[in-house]
């Protein structure tokens, strides 16, 4: 376990390699220079943290704690503010906010913008689920092109698992509607719905969601429900603009942020959880279905900040 640990934080760490860089140049830079603890130090880790697009409301909260911190604890080495730092940061992503577990039968629904990596995340959970002893059904509702499907269908068969779908263009209310049927009769632990990408307009989303929340539930009233987002981190904060959008017409239940890997911008993290109040739930580091984990808040500010 320990070891399998270990593993983990390695993976988050290299998949964090641009941000750590960032935030090294940035962050790591000011602490290298420091001399006192004093008010110039503050407003250079305030430039450094936003830079890592931590986000200026966020920022500034954090480092408030830090101040009080600082100042109560009697810290002078550079070494122990950083390290207050980096507990600060995870205390302000684990803020209220219940772990993520499953109870089956459960329910995923992905969405998100086009080409965030709903499809590929898809892929990646199933992996992830079926690894962990559980039954998985996938539902193709994104059903604009033929390719979308067929892409799906090729990770749910990499990762052994039965996708159901019907013909492009069809009703992807339907899709589930059968999905969800097909979930109850085989007594399925976990069914994942792709979505499309595709924002036509708000209400025709909004519209869409809830036919498909509507089904979900007349078919499977039991089960655990999620509606996770999925945001493209290397959007930095565009993708909290997508998620203030997306959450006036859907109750969101956490957030999915991918291609961390490609990024300098993983701060992003830490002001999606301060300023919207979702948690994020997973991060994916890579395009391999090995690539994704689940998010663990003291892990990230540790990866974040460790040399
Ligand atoms: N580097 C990197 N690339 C990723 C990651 N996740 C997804 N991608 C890539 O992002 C691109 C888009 O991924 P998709 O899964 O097709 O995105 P989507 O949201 O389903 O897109 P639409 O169906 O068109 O809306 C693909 O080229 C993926 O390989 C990641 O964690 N890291
Ligand atoms: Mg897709």
């Amino acid at each position: 376990m320990e070891l399998e640990k270990a593993g983990l934080f390695s993976r988050i760490k290299n998949g964090l390699a641009k941000t750590r860089e960032n935030l090294s140049n940035g962050v790591g830079k000011v602490f290298a220079a420091f001399r006192t603890v004093d008010e110039e130090l503050f407003e250079e880790l305030e430039e450094a943290l936003i830079m890592a697009d931590m986000g200026v409301e966020t920022t500034m909260s954090v480092l408030e704690k830090v101040r009080e911190r600082v100042k109560f604890e009697n810290i002078k080495e550079a070494d122990g503010v950083k390290k207050i730092l980096a507990e600060e940061i995870s205390a302000s992503l684990t803020a209220e906010t219940q772990p993520f577990s499953l109870t089956c039968p459960a329910v995923l629904l992905i969405i998100g913008v086009n080409g965030a990596g709903k499809t590929t995340t898809v892929g990646k959970l199933t992996k992830w689920y079926k690894s962990e002893g559980k039954s998985v059904l996938v539902a193709a509702a994104d059903t604009f092109r033929a390719a979308a499907i067929d892409q799906l269908g090729a990770w749910c068969e990499r990762a052994g698992v039965t996708m159901i779908r019907q013909a492009e263009n069809s009703d992807p209310a339907a899709v589930v509607f059968d999905a969800a049927a097909s979930a109850k009769a085989r007594n399925i632990d976990l069914l994942i719905c792709d979505t499309a990408g595709r924002l036509h307009n708000k209400k025709n989303l909004m519209e869409e969601l809830k036919k498909i929340n509507r089904i979900i539930s007349t078919q499977l009233p039991e089960a655990q429900k999620e509606v996770l987002l999925v945001l493209d981190a290397t959007t930095g904060q565009n993708a909290l603009q997508q998620a203030k959008l997306f959450k006036e017409v859907a109750d969101i239940t956490g957030i999915i942020l991918t291609k961390l890997d490609g990024t300098t911008k993983g701060g992003i993290v830490v002001s999606i959880k301060n300023e919207l109040d979702i948690p994020v739930r997973f991060i994916t580091v890579g395009e391999g279905i090995d690539d994704l984990q689940p998010f663990d808040a003291d892990m990230f500010a540790q990866a974040l900040f460790e040399e």
